[in-house]
């Protein structure tokens, strides 16, 4: 295999507990500091779902076959379909289940491909996988976003996602400002990546600025998720509670904003055990994976 399992398995811990964790304030307010969190058990969404069967796919394909893809996007649709996916894509999953052809469907979504932030919202994973070859990254990365989100501006997100992901679990120390710079530098024109320029002038600590400006995912668009999740983590470095924290004081689409900075961050910081300790478990056949690497 080319790629690094063992750093997909923690970008996907991240992700998951992100995707877990900004759920909960949905239902609740956001607590004063990162240190407090909620109490019970916190329901992972759609978010890991889809993460999940990236990383089953890399692990038994070593690469994205789209079709097999969509066949696990639509089996675990079709098992849970209560975990809050998108209205578009839910059509897909049901048309995926009888296994059309995935490129097709997802072409003719809203007549020219969807450019909702779910594409972006489960690539981090692949990102790290891929963190040694750029190349392969954003060719798989836009593979794995074309199964479900055709639209540039979808591709675009999950593109600049996995580069994030790629740039930071191989150099954990890489500025914030180097990381927005490499990204764009690999990225073709799009409105994402304009947004992603600008956020790199929006001063660290500016965050209201940043939430107005960028957006943070009310539209559900990879258009006005993607360039605030990036500006989080290039600003705010110190540990996975903060940047997981700050996103939430972006408000908006809080599951998926902190799904994304979750499997990014996490390349770089410890997810703490407690806060792993909140999350409802995820199936056992990947916790056993999980297990082994959180030990280490
Ligand atoms: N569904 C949600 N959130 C709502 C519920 C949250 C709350 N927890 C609750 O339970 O009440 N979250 C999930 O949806 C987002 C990911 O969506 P995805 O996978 O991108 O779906 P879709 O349908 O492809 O796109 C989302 C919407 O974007 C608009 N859109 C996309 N492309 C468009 C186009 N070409 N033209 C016009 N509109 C387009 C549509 O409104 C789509 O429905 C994540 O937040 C995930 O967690
Ligand atoms: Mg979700």
């Amino acid at each position: 295999m080319k790629g690094n399992i063992e750093r997909a398995l923690k970008s996907l811990v991240g992700l998951w507990v992100g995707d877990a964790y900004g759920e909960q304030f949905f239902a609740r307010p956001i607590p004063e500091c990162e240190s407090v969190i909620p109490a019970g058990t916190w329901k992972y969404t759609d978010d890991t779902c889809m993460a999940l069967s990236i990383v089953e796919e890399l692990m038994t394909s070593g690469e994205i076959r789209q079709q097999s893809l969509a066949q696990r996007f639509a089996e675990r649709y079709s098992k849970e379909p209560a975990r809050g996916y998108g209205a578009g894509v839910r059509t897909l999953l049901e048309k995926y289940r009888d296994n059309l052809d995935c490129n097709y469907e997802a072409r003719n979504l809203f007549g020219g491909g969807s450019y909702g932030n779910g594409a972006a919202m489960r690539v981090a994973p692949l990102g790290a996988f891929y963190c040694d070859d750029i190349e392969s990254l954003i060719r798989e990365a836009e593979k794995s976003a074309a199964v479900t989100h055709a639209h540039a501006e979808g591709r675009a997100g999950a593109i600049a996602i996995a580069l994030a992901t790629g740039f930071v679990s191989a150099n954990p120390a890489i500025s914030g400002q180097e990381m927005l710079r490499k990204i764009v530098s690999h990225m073709e024109l799009s409105k994402v990546r304009q947004q992603i320029e600008y956020a790199m002038d929006i001063p660290a600590q500016d965050l209201e600025r940043a939430a107005m400006d960028l957006g943070t995912g009310r539209k559900v668009t990879a258009q006005d998720t993607v360039p605030f999740c990036l500006w989080i983590v290039a600003n705010y470095r110190e540990s996975y509670e903060s940047a997981l924290w700050n996103t939430l004081r972006g408000g908006g689409d809080l599951d998926t904003t902190c799904a994304i900075v979750g499997g990014i961050v996490s390349c770089r910081h410890k997810v703490p055990e407690r806060w792993i300790a909140s999350c409802e478990r995820l199936p056992a056949e990947i916790m056993k994976y999980i297990e082994k690497i959180t030990l280490n």
